[in-house]
């Protein structure tokens, strides 16, 4: 018998030519918004114009991150402490300005809101003016940057209501069901985009070779229940009982497994696409729990529904939820629709037990 060659494997890969990317249909991020739209109307023009500008955004940040440990001033903190009261991470900056820069010039939007800014950000009067808003969280799970595991970007658009001349940005504070697309990036092994605009959710793989997100998973389904549950269980003695009752429900039946990666655009990509469920509940100190409804929450949950699957506070739809300010937070239990049922059922049961105790001492 011969000794295995090391380079075979190396040399069994398909030539150039027949690269598997090659090989498909190619289609790109642009050309798939206005096949959903099956229009070239100037509202069709401007949502696939959006998409490719985050795109571009993506491509930024992703360029960056994958080179970050080679470059000076890429990791760590800036010093300073964001409108969230939470440090500030280099990236995070870098991120948020990246969004700025793709859009001012764009002619698309109008303004964008993101986590890291106290207010919005108005387009400056020189500057074409667009009827969109743009609401983002430039980094997800910004902690782990420095330590080269997977994090993303959030984004949102919602189209702008009545004229906003006090800067108040009032119009934003409405249900998610507002929003016209959502999605994120994840800057993993691949860079990948997953977008809805209300016809499914479909994902892109950035191949670097052709700078471009070409279609890799088209209508995603999420399963009606997956293994997964994801949670920080450190903060297991901060939650509400009903929250720790589920906890052990997982603990003690077979069929379940944890999983948490510390940037909620990961842990909900593998629930997206082989259902569980996600949480960040409240916590005795922060009993709206950490995410953001308008630039995490909403966003994620426009995607989830579209694919099959829910998202809920724990007693109401996120996406009914109306946020009584821009940096609004709301308790998050999101992924397939049995298990969101299941987390909701615990919340129930302590709920009704609770009004019993009460009604029994008036
Ligand atoms: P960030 O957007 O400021 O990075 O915070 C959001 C992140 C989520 O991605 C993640 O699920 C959560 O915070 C992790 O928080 P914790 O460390 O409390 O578990
Ligand atoms: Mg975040």
């Amino acid at each position: 018998m011969t000794e295995a060659d090391p380079l075979l494997d190396l040399r069994s890969e398909p030539p150039l030519g027949r690269d598997y990317s090659l090989d498909r249909d190619c289609t790109t991020l642009s050309r798939h918004v206005l096949e959903q739209l099956q229009s070239f109307s100037a509202d069709a023009q401007d949502l696939s114009a959006l998409m490719s500008r985050i795109a571009l955004a993506g491509k930024l940040i992703s360029r960056r991150l994958s080179r970050a440990g080679l470059m000076e001033d890429v990791l760590g903190f800036t010093g300073e402490v964001n409108v969230q009261g939470e440090s500030v991470k280099k990236m995070d900056v870098f991120a948020n300005e990246v969004f700025i820069s793709v859009f001012k010039q764009s002619g698309l939007v109008c303004r964008l809101a993101s986590e890291e800014m106290d207010d919005p950000y108005y387009i400056p009067e020189n500057c074409p003016v667009g009827r969109y808003t743009l609401l983002y969280d430039p980094i997800d799970g910004s902690s782990n940057v420095d330590i080269n595991i997977n994090v993303g970007s959030i984004f949102s658009i919602r189209q702008q209501e009545g004229e906003d001349t006090d800067g108040s940005a009032k119009d934003l504070l409405q249900s998610g069901r507002k929003q016209i697309a959502a999605g994120y990036i994840l800057y993993g092994p691949s860079t990948m985009l997953i977008y809805s605009i209300g016809r499914g959710v479909h994902a892109f793989t950035l191949d670097p070779s052709l700078g471009e997100f070409i279609l890799s998973n088209e209508n995603i389904q999420t399963p009606a229940h997956g293994p997964v549950y994801s949670v920080n269980e450190g903060n297991f003695w901060q939650w509400d009982e009903s929250i720790r009752d589920y906890t052990r429900y997982v603990h003690r039946h077979e069929g379940y497994t944890a999983r948490y990666g510390g940037a909620m655009v990961g842990d909900f990509h593998r629930i997206l696409f082989q259902g569980g469920v996600f949480l960040y509940p409240g916590t005795v100190k922060q009993p709206e729990g950490k995410l953001r409804l308008l630039y995490e929450s909403a966003p994620m949950a426009f995607l989830i529904e579209q694919a099959g699957g829910r998202a809920s506070t724990g007693t109401q739809d996120i996406l009914d939820v109306i946020p009584e300010k821009l940096h609004a937070r709301s308790p998050l239990v999101i992924g397939s629709t049995e298990d969101v049922a299941l987390v909701e059922s615990f919340i129930q049961e302590r709920s009704r037990e609770r009004d019993a105790e009460l009604a029994a001492k008036s």
